[in-house]
């Protein structure tokens, strides 16, 4: 959205957005399980662009929920007039770059065909790819399944049924606590136990958010200081220059907190063993706490990665959730889940009678959302093919032999690790100075050096080794997805430092990109 907005409004060039929804709102529009929830804060996650959008509209909750996440979407589509520029219900099922003319040919799901001089990829970097992991039977089911990224629109009633959700990531997190409410009982299947802290999200009172919308100046540009794009609370210093009792302290005071910002309580959580085994032992001891059955809280209990190789989980009564009396926990890390029968789910040979399956098992990530746009390049080549030992990108912005193709948040850029409005609209600026300068030049083609390629591939493989991120099976690192390249891939750098390194890169006029400069007649560069 904020690229249309840019490109047409700012830069006057014609743009087209094909959008595979019905409405806007991406990962809001198709995340409507019950208790879907954004973990970054509202005040944050929402545009900086225009200061007159941050003004009008007023967050409710400190965490804002789907709902009102996608009523800001509609309401900023509606504000700058950007759906008379968009087709929705389509999708891209495939694109070529034709070097006679140096454009793109863009073949939709309905048939229809779209040409463009360059091509901006917005597909986000988990919603377009929900992954149901392959069980034999599940055809057989006689109840219905569903899958938290695909939530039916009209809602589902669980009153009185017995219901079986499989995935304990961020999503089953949210979605666990708001079926056992609803349910007659609920059956988690957990292969791999999540960290997570507690959300403490509340309402915000009217002089709350008064103030940080006036505020938002100061907060907007210390955000753009910081590596996630959000402020959070800095940490004290290094775990090691703390005293266990300051530790303890620093953690305890984070949890209260609630929020993401747990995993800043040392400067070298991510980066030094010990002081992520203190973080981490901090939350097995809450789980322990929380959770009454200590059988079950044993369970409950990460212990095989580091805090935060995962994505950290951020939680309404989760833990709490296995106190209920129609709650039970199914371990299935040694044992999988082996077939769906038409009554529910077999496990070690007996099978968990249920009417519903929630699969809250994740994404194809990252790589995923591009893959799906069938995009060839130089040659015919396929981004799959060039792409089949991992992602390969050029400041995660784009990747050789696929000239004037530009992506936003692709593997390569800090993407997930950081608040994704921040970052969509630090590549948005960037992709739009980028075309601006070929304009001025008059250059129809412009394409990644593979040389600057892979020595970007390098540094985000370099930081990436400096860190515990790689140790954990995690969708960062493809793990989730069977047979995909174990390869991590975002970009560790943060927000703040990435955006200084690719502003350089434009302040050198490009450096690592290639580009014409012919303006052939009549051509109009940019449309
Ligand atoms: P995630 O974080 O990928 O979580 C998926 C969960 O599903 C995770 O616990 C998986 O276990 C589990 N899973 C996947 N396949 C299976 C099978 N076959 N059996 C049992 N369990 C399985 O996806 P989410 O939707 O929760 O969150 C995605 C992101 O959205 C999140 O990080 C935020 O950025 C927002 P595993 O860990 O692979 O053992």
């Amino acid at each position: 959205m904020y690229a249309l907005r840019k490109l047409r409004d700012e830069l006057g060039m014609d743009v087209h957005v094909v959008e595979r929804g019905e409405d806007v709102g991406g990962t809001w529009y198709w995340n409507r399980y019950p208790g879907a929830r954004c973990d970054a804060e509202s005040i944050f996650y929402s545009y900086s662009f225009d200061a007159d959008l941050q003004q009008e509209w007023t967050w409710t909750e400190r965490f804002a929920t789907q709902p009102e996440i996608l009523d800001y979407c509609r309401h900023v589509a509606d504000r700058f007039d950007l759906r008379r520029d968009i087709t929705f219900g389509d999708s891209v099922v495939g694109a070529v770059f034709d070097e006679s003319d140096d454009r793109w040919t863009v073949r939709l799901e309905s048939g229809g065909v779209r040409r463009a001089r360059f091509l901006v990829t917005a597909v986000g970097c988990l919603a377009a790819s929900p992954r149901v992991p392959d069980v034999p039977g599940l055809d057989d089911f006689a109840g219905a399944t569903y899958h938290t990224g695909r939530w039916p629109h009209e809602g589902v009633d669980f009153t009185g049924l017995r219901v079986a959700v499989i995935g304990t990531g961020s999503s089953g997190i949210q979605v666990i606590p708001e079926i056992a409410k609803q349910a007659a009982a609920l059956t988690v299947f957990q292969r791999t136990p999540s960290y997570s802290v507690p959300a403490r999200n509340r309402v915000f009172a009217e002089d709350e958010i008064a103030r940080l919308k006036r505020e938002y100046p100061a907060l907007r540009a210390e955000a753009r200081q910081t590596g996630g794009g959000s402020v959070l609370p800095l940490p004290p210093g290094k775990a090691g220059d703390l005293s266990p009792e300051q530790q303890r302290a620093e953690l305890r005071k984070r949890w209260e907190l609630g929020g993401p910002g747990y995993m800043f309580a040392f400067a070298d959580s991510m980066v030094d063993e010990k002081a992520n085994a203190v973080a981490a032992d901090f939350v097995r001891e809450q789980i322990r706490e929380i959770v009454r059955d200590q059988d079950v809280a044993r369970l409950l209990c990460p212990t095989t990665y580091p805090i935060g190789a995962k994505r950290i989980c951020v939680d309404t009564d989760y833990y709490a959730t296995y106190n209920r009396d129609n709650v039970t926990l199914v371990d299935v890390s040694g044992s999988p889940i082996e077939r769906v029968t038409p009554k529910g789910l077999e496990v070690g040979g007996h099978v968990h009678e249920v009417d519903a399956i929630v699969f809250a098992t994740g994404y194809d990530a990252m790589t995923g959302p591009l893959l799906q746009l069938g995009l060839r390049g130089v040659g015919g080549r396929t981004l799959a093919e060039k792409w089949a030992a991992g992602p390969r990108t050029y400041l995660g912005l784009a990747t050789a032999d696929f000239p004037n193709l530009f992506m936003i948040t692709a593997p390569g850029s800090p993407s997930v690790l950081t608040n994704m409005v921040a970052s969509a609209e630090q590549h948005v600026d960037w992709i739009a100075a980028h075309l601006e300068a070929l304009r001025a030049a008059g250059a129809t083609r412009v394409e990644a050096e593979v040389e600057a390629e892979d020595a970007w591939v390098e540094q985000v493989n370099t930081a990436a080794s400096f860190t515990l991120f790689p140790q954990g099976n995690s969708w960062y690192i493809g793990a989730n997805v069977p047979g995909k390249p174990r390869v991590f891939m975002p970009y560790v750098g943060g927000y703040a430092l990435y955006g200084q390194q690719i502003d350089e890169v434009a302040r050198d006029g490009y450096r690592g990109f290639r580009r014409n400069a012919v303006l052939e007649k009549g051509e109009r560069p940019g449309g």
